[in-house]
């Protein structure tokens, strides 16, 4: 990954080495937790990046040694040196840095904070940044979790991780246990410590009631023994069964004494192993997974169940707003997009303090564009957490080079005008827009056993850029790309003016080779979501429709004669996705039924604009593999490789893409392309 220590060249190093301090003293703490880590692994990155051994410094001169780095947490520092006045700027986890005349301060405002803070100060070793910095820094959000869906059994799509792509897991054995050899666990734990991702749900929200089996549960205290050194706390998801399913009630209705009784005793099992157990991810109602509804209680019934139970522990409950029902396909006012509102808006101030919301960031199932959530604009007294998938579920699979930080900022900057007034997504996600003290962001991540990770090297920088958005929304696509891959490849210019150019371009011309105009990916979903199939959208139960015929194409989601979905947006967004008008071309065919001959801000015609950024798109990837092929000997002969062959199947399979979906249309509208491109057979 990201965290090489490669030794940096001596042109970059020149008179900057001497200044490197030869000795660590550490305030606190050192009993195997974060901040132990912190020292190992600042040790570990100085001895990598300079080839200089950093010798531990004995307690008693910490507070006036000089070509020191000292670290800890900021309590102890005050009770071993002096005061810190900017210690007081620091909330849950944020840490202090400084770095000037061989002396370098990280003071965490717990150990976690400092472990970010050492993470941090190695970033900057590892670009050659040696500049003098003196700054405190906090997060945007409590909540920065990763999700894995890893299963216990290797069911479902893609062996044991429901859309992994980069192997199976390294929880599971996928024949129901924990696997004996968990050596990649603290490897993923130091990945996600180093972007301050600070909890992980291990297992599928399509869950597995055996995971709470008496087995099973020691064998996640390993894994949270493993993971707790770089402070990521362990959670679970749950199937709202299980009291049936594992325990021997004949019935899971969240109101029932007995089933509050077994989940309470689950929950103290647990926590009783694991004290520091971070709490529930739950997928009730949906997809066929069991819930609350089906005793006619509401998700807050559901939801606060669990959170009673955790409640005396600290631990917190995801719910997730990813609930709807199937749909009848003849019915031109049905709406997938309408359920999260429907399902939730009316439960707003039900739920306990310590449930969070989690919502997918589209309304309907990450897409390639999506408008904002509505639901981020209905909950005013709940508390919410926004889901992004670093797994490319519908784009591309970790095939494709797409860097998804782009896609994200559409998410984060959208100004919802609750009340008129503005309010970004990313200001709801943090609880400043509606005053809640928790909040964050859960990332879908498949890493599984492949070597690589994620199943492509390049695919890593949106892992690596999940964390930093975590951590603060308003960051810029390109810095954090830029950081990661002189941490990745190293510090030559060629190299990252290459991956920055290419990834950039990705997401883009994915949409355009994939489906442009908020058409949606116009993937196969009935079966792989891989590759081209615009006739599985529709004529099906799913709801991800596109409505196309001989004449015309998109959802009508309008109040005027639509699903009414542009409705449950705040006013001024909602008269403007009422009205073509007023809907950016991005959106148009998700909230329009138009004619294909229908003129777009463009001036194109829909169909012509289908066409045009269909061969755009599968052009802009031609150009990725030549253009990584330049690399060859600036990047090492293995991830030169592999990349190459990945980036070559890309631009084969975009072209794939292009006719496929352009042969598709024209055969449906009967309208030919104006450039007279698209082949007649
Ligand atoms: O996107 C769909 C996926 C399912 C997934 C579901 C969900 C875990 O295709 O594989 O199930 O969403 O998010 O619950």
């Amino acid at each position: 990954g990201w965290l090489r220590y490669a030794p940096l060249s001596s042109s970059h190093v020149k008179g900057h080495v001497g200044n490197i301090p030869s000795t660590i003293a550490v305030l606190g703490s050192t009993k195997g937790g974060p901040l132990d880590t912190a020292v190992s692994e600042i040790r570990k990155g100085i001895h990598g990046i300079f080839g200089r051994t950093v010798k531990i410094a004995s307690k008693k001169n910490a507070c006036h040694a000089s070509n020191t780095i000292i670290i800890g947490t900021v309590e102890a520092f005050e009770a071993a040196c002096s005061d810190f006045p900017s210690g007081n700027q620091l909330k849950e986890d944020g840490f202090w840095l400084s770095t000037s005349h061989n002396s370098v301060k990280i003071l965490g405002q717990n150990e976690r904070g400092a472990l970010y803070g050492a993470f941090e100060y190695l970033s900057m070793l590892g670009q050659a940044n040696f500049s003098n910095v003196a700054y405190a820094t906090n997060p945007s959000a409590p909540i920065r979790w990763a999700n894995q869906w890893d299963n216990l059994n290797a069911s479902g799509t893609h062996g044991s991780i429901e859309r992994g792509y980069g192997g199976s897991s390294i929880f599971f054995d996928g024949v129901g246990h924990i696997k004996d050899d968990l050596s990649r666990v603290p490897l993923y734990g130091r990945l996600l410590a180093s972007v301050r991702i600070n909890g992980i749900v291990i297992s599928n929200v399509n869950a597995d009631a055996t995971l709470l089996n008496k087995d099973n549960l020691e064998g996640l205290s390993e894994i949270a023994d493993l993971f707790r050194p770089w402070g990521v706390r362990v959670g679970i998801s749950l199937n709202f069964a299980s009291p049936q399913l594992l325990g021997d009630l004949d019935t899971f209705d969240p109101l029932d004494e007995s089933v509050v009784t077994w989940w309470t005793d689950k929950t103290d099992e647990i926590y009783s192993q694991i004290p520091d157990f971070v709490g529930y991810l739950v997928k009730a109602n949906s997809e066929g997974q069991p819930g609350p509804i089906t005793y006619n209680r509401t998700l807050a019934d559901g939801a606060n169940l669990f959170a009673k139970a955790v409640e005396p522990h600290g631990g917190i409950v995801m719910f997730r707003a990813f609930v709807y029902d199937k749909l009848d396909w003849n019915d031109w006012h049905a709406d997938r997009a309408n359920a999260a509102v429907e399902f939730f808006g009316d439960l707003d101030g039900e739920f306990d303090d310590n449930v969070v919301v989690q919502i997918k960031y589209g309304p309907i199932d990450f897409q390639v564009r999506e408008p904002a959530s509505p639901l981020f604009a209905n909950l005013r007294k709940t508390s919410m957490a926004i889901e992004l998938q670093i797994t490319q579920e519908y784009l591309g699979q970790q095939c494709h080079l797409v860097y998804l930080p782009p896609l994200w900022r559409t998410i984060f900057d959208f100004d919802m005008r609750v009340d008129g007034k503005e309010s970004k997504a990313q200001d709801i996600i943090t609880g400043n827009v509606f005053n809640r003290t928790l909040g964050g962001y859960a990332g879908v991540v498949n890493v599984g056993t492949n070597q690589t990770w994620l199943g492509s090297h390049l695919s890593l920088s949106n892992l690596y850029a999940f964390g930093r958005l975590a951590w603060n929304p308003a960051e810029d696509s390109v810095s954090i790309l830029e950081d990661w891959t002189r941490l990745t490849f190293g510090l030559d210019d060629g190299v990252l003016e290459t991956i920055t150019s290419m990834s950039m371009a990705s997401w883009p011309a994915y949409e355009n080779y994939s489906g442009n105009l908020g058409i949606q990916t116009l993937t196969d979903i009935l079966y792989t979501h891989y590759g081209p199939n615009p006739a599985s959208q529709d004529n099906n139960g799913w709801g991800q429709w596109t409505r196309a015929n001989g004449q015309s194409i998109g959802m009508d989601r309008t109040v005027s004669n639509g699903t009414g979905n542009a409705g449950q947006y705040p006013n001024e967004v909602a008269a403007a996705y009422e009205l073509p008008e007023t809907t950016p071309d991005n959106l148009m065919l998700w909230f329009h039924h138009v004619p294909y001959t229908f003129k777009l801000h463009s001036g194109k015609t829909v169909i012509q604009s289908f066409y045009d950024a269909h061969h755009k798109g599968a052009e802009t990837v031609q150009d990725f593999q030549f253009a990584w092929a330049a690399l060859k000997g600036k990047v090492d002969k293995e991830r030169f490789e592999h990349e190459l062959y990945r980036l070559r199947y890309q631009a084969g399979h975009s072209i794939v893409w292009r006719d496929a979906i352009n042969e598709f249309y024209r055969n449906l509208s009967g309208i030919p392309d104006e450039a007279g491109r698209v082949r007649h057979h």
